[in-house]
């Protein structure tokens, strides 16, 4: 596929399409560990919360099984609080391939509301994808029995979600703002993004023991991840909550990173709105509809008042100071992603994205959102989340402006993001302005994102801001 100068764009060939298919279940194939999935072949040999929401996406569309029992693996981990892991540590892995791994986490398994272990699991968590993957789960399910079974799976989730997104909008919203706090940058997910920077910079490092990078020895280039200066903070924090016990509300008291996340929260709200989906299909109790619709509300209303009218953007909150963070990231469309925007607002929102900040600036080898504005402070092209472009926060862009009825502009972003991947690989992320494929190939979720969007059809129900019966029957692609 080509894109001409001013980024419009021809469709992949059907046989590209369906090679690209191929390739993509190949990679979630080879990272398969029967029940669940590595986030990457090497790099992250465990199972990451978030990811493991990403894979089940594109695995709906192999086999909705399959697809389900990613979920249950994870959820077999849940902590007694309600939360998800953000990682579940792989039993098999050898101790010196992932740094801080199982050992490091020793003192979470000792939390009276740790789950069993092993396997161990860290105390953190990470954005919750889950109920949108389980409701996408159910879309997919094609014949009778595969909607049984669909369904009996949604059935089992659906309490176990329902008390992972209590334990979002209560422990991690002691203030019942909408928004959701979150103890470190890897709860972000987007770690190492200079919406972290001011507050990591306020933070005095103690004594560490020294630690091995067992990352770098995984990247081509040092440049693709973390620097040691950030690695010290994050082990630092996790040396404070660790010291708390893991206990949430000792961490809030005394803990010096304490973030409104604007982007987790807005896929909190996103997730929401799947979860009542799945409540009307189980029959769940009218209260509990009541009250998941009142943390969508109160999400929305939370997101809302961190609009930034000079950046045209929304900002996440320093807990500490009271202050917002005033960085130009994709988290910043955090509106968009929650959905149910005022016109003016998807409008404004729209316009940065459009603008240089973003897709339109002219350096762009492809016209996807990188993870940080090439025009803003903290930009490096090279550098994880602080400019590289990632499909899978593509994928949440996509399905959000599909659900804001934004269907020419997210066709947009399928097919460039398609095209992209086609053109060099399933990476981790991709340098903005050249377009070279970074950090770990083979990663998961970027085979899991292709996948739903070469064999998911368009989601029904998009004009009414819903996900309703976007069926894929697509395999013969396979
Ligand atoms: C720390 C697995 C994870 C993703 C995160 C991404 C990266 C881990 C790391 O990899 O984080 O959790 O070691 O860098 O930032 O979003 O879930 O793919």
């Amino acid at each position: 596929m080509t894109i001409t100068k001013n980024h419009s764009v021809v469709d992949l060939a059907p046989d590209t399409k369906a090679h690209l298919a191929t390739q993509a279940a190949q990679v979630l194939r080879q990272n398969d560990m029967g029940s669940w999935t590595k986030a990457a072949p090497d790099l992250y040999p465990h199972q990451w919360s978030w990811d493991s929401a990403f894979i089940a996406i594109g695995l709906a569309h192999l086999d909705t099984r399959r697809a389900a029992k990613e979920l249950r693996t994870l959820f077999a981990h849940q902590w007694k609080t309600g939360k998800v892991p953000h990682i579940v540590f792989n039993p098999d892995a050898p101790p010196d391939s992932y740094f801080p791994g199982a050992a490091h986490w020793a003192c979470a398994a000792a939390s009276p509301d740790a789950p069993f272990s092993p396997p161990y699991t860290s105390c953190l968590c990470q954005p919750p994808v889950h109920a949108i993957a389980a409701h996408r789960i159910w879309e997919a399910a094609g014949d009778e029995g595969a909607r049984a079974e669909a369904h009996a799976f949604l059935h089992d989730i659906y309490p176990k979600l329902l008390t992972w997104h209590r334990y979002l909008a209560t422990v991690r919203d002691p203030e019942g703002s909408g928004l959701v706090t979150i103890y470190h940058p890897w709860e972000s997910g987007t770690d190492n993004s200079p919406r972290w920077d001011d507050a990591l910079a306020a933070i005095e490092v103690g004594r560490l023991a020294q630690y091995p990078r067992r990352d770098l020895g995984y990247v081509s280039d040092p440049a693709e991840r973390p620097t040691n200066a950030d690695y010290d903070r994050y082990l630092w924090l996790v040396k404070l909550i660790k010291r708390a016990s893991c206990n949430d509300a000792s961490i809030h008291e005394t803990h010096p990173f304490l973030m409104k996340d604007v982007l987790f929260s807005a896929i909190l709200v996103a997730a929401n709105d799947a979860l009542l989906e799945i409540a009307d299909l189980v029959g769940a109790p009218d209260g509990d509809r009541a009250l998941i619709a009142g943390w969508a509300e109160r999400g929305r209303k939370g997101l809302d008042a961190c609009w930034d009218a000079d950046l045209q953007l929304c900002l996440d909150q320093n807990v500490r100071t009271g202050r917002p963070i005033r960085s130009s990231t994709v988290a910043g469309f955090a509106p968009l992603i929650s959905g149910g925007l005022a016109e003016e607002r998807l409008k404004e929102l729209l316009q940065t994205f459009d603008s240089p900040d973003f897709t339109g600036n002219a350096r762009l080898r492809w016209p996807l959102p990188p993870s940080t504005s090439p025009e803003s402070r903290g930009f490096y092209p090279r550098s994880y989340w602080r400019g590289p472009v990632w499909p899978v926060a593509n994928w949440l862009v996509w399905r959000s402006l599909l659900r804001a009825a934004e269907l020419d502009r997210a066709a947009e972003i399928r097919r460039v993001s398609l095209d992209q991947i086609a053109e060099s690989s399933f990476a981790e992320y991709f340098e903005p302005f050249s377009g070279e494929p970074l950090g770990s190939p083979d990663q998961s979720w970027t085979a899991a994102v292709v996948l739903d969007w070469l064999l998911g059809e368009s989601p029904k129900g998009a004009r009414a801001g819903t996900f309703s019966t976007g069926r894929a029957t697509d395999l013969d692609l396979l």
